[in-house]
């Protein structure tokens, strides 16, 4: 139901760096519910085309880079308030700023390499898993 998931992506330099496992205990310690999870790379258009709403922003071109330079993992997350409650649990873009203890401030290396991604609606969680999963991927 809309308001109930959020979608995300382990960003690869927490994936090459061995953080794949912390982060899913952590998300699900958080009393978030995986609903479909993949391990999976996006090419460099993959990811221009996932990013499409940020196509004018200056860091556009990085972050696209970046996203499509190794593996991630990507997920739905079912929860109540799922988006809000996804944002608020991994910290703020910036890891520095990210409050002691959540994903982005333990695992996160720098604005880019922020750890993870968290749809910033429910219309984009709707989309953004659509992007990745197909019904019977879900459960
Ligand atoms: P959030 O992921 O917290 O919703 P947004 O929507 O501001 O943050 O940014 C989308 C993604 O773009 C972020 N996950 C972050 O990695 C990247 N990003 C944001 N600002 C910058 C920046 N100044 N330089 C490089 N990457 C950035």
């Amino acid at each position: 139901m809309t308001g109930d998931i959020t979608f995300t992506m382990i960003k690869p330099t927490a994936v090459a760096k061995g953080y794949t496992g912390k982060i899913i205990d952590q998300i699900i310690a958080g009393g978030f519910k995986i609903k479909a999870m993949k391990y999976t790379r996006l090419t460099k258009q993959e990811a221009e085309k996932f990013y499409a709403v940020h196509k004018e922003r200056p860091f556009y071109d990085s972050l696209t880079t970046f996203m499509s330079s190794g593996p991630i993992f990507a997920a739905i997350l079912e929860k109540d308030n799922a988006v809000q409650a996804y944002r608020d649990f991994i910290g703020a873009t910036n890891p520095a700023d990210a409050v002691e203890g959540s994903i982005r401030k333990l695992y996160g290396t720098d604005l880019q390499a922020n750890a993870v991604h968290g749809s910033d609606s429910d219309e984009n969680a709707q989309i953004e898993s659509n992007f990745f999963f197909s019904e019977r991927e879900r459960y």
